[in-house]
């Protein structure tokens, strides 16, 4: 971390990351901060964390609101607990390895990593909750795949999947992140856990080591 004057300090995270960096968020910010009066905001700090990148920045960031932002590179020492449903596995598989590969690649430990599994997406908030409240992890991912069929059933296993996982947040005070595919059938499922839309256990462990930084490094 660089400290420049007024107190302000900023730090951004490498190039290659560039869509989690403060100018991706605020990508006026330069211009905005060069164009600020004294009078027109007070002075700040930017707070994030990761890489100095730019001087000229840091420079121009004398005033302007105060941003905290979780870096997806500081994640030594944070723990994760990943959920998962056994529920439409073939599919959830998918999720969980495409979220494990994220973690090996952000430097996330095996050691720091719990997988637990579960039953289906219901049974996810539950754990979620009382893997939070032991307070041994940082940000805990919830992965399952609900897949609309001829039932209601979809619809109140996808909505008690998703609100269980908010409450499990808010209850506990640990990061629930929902990687839980919500899908009209296998076919957009599949393409979500990999295929050509991508892999949401992948973006769902970014968003998990995102929130994880953030509220251990700057929350806290
Ligand atoms: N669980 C899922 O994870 N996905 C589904 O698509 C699903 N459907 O459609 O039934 C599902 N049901 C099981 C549910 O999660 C519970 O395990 C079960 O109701 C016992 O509580």
């Amino acid at each position: 971390m660089a400290s420049f004057t007024a107190g302000c300090k900023l730090s951004l995270v490498r190039p290659s990351l560039a869509s989690s960096s403060p100018q991706h968020l605020f990508p006026s910010l330069n211009r905005a901060a060069l164009s600020f009066s004294s009078t027109s905001l007070p002075s700040i700090s930017l707070v994030s964390t990761g890489n100095l990148r730019s001087r000229s920045i840091v420079a121009s960031a004398a005033v302007g609101p105060k941003l905290l932002l979780g870096s997806l590179t500081s994640t030594q020492g944070l723990k994760f607990a990943v959920v998962v449903a056994r529920f439409n596995g073939i599919v959830t598989n998918l999720l969980l390895e495409g979220a494990l590969e994220t973690f090996r690649r952000y430097s996330v430990k095996e050691e720091d990593i719990t997988v637990v599994s579960v039953p289906g997406s219901f049974e996810i908030p539950v754990v979620a909750q009382k893997l939070g409240k032991t307070g041994a992890y940082d940000a805990i991912l919830c992965i399952g795949a609900v897949i609309r069929g001829d039932t209601t059933h979809y619809d109140a296993v996808a909505n008690s999947a998703a609100s269980g996982v908010l409450s499990a947040g808010l209850s506990s005070g640990v990061p629930c992140i929902f990687g839980v595919l919500t899908c009209d059938d296998m076919d957009q499922a599949l393409n979500r856990a990999g295929g050509k839309s991508g892999n949401k256990g992948a973006e769902a462990a970014l968003t998990a080591i995102e929130m994880a930084s953030l509220c251990k490094h700057h929350l806290s």
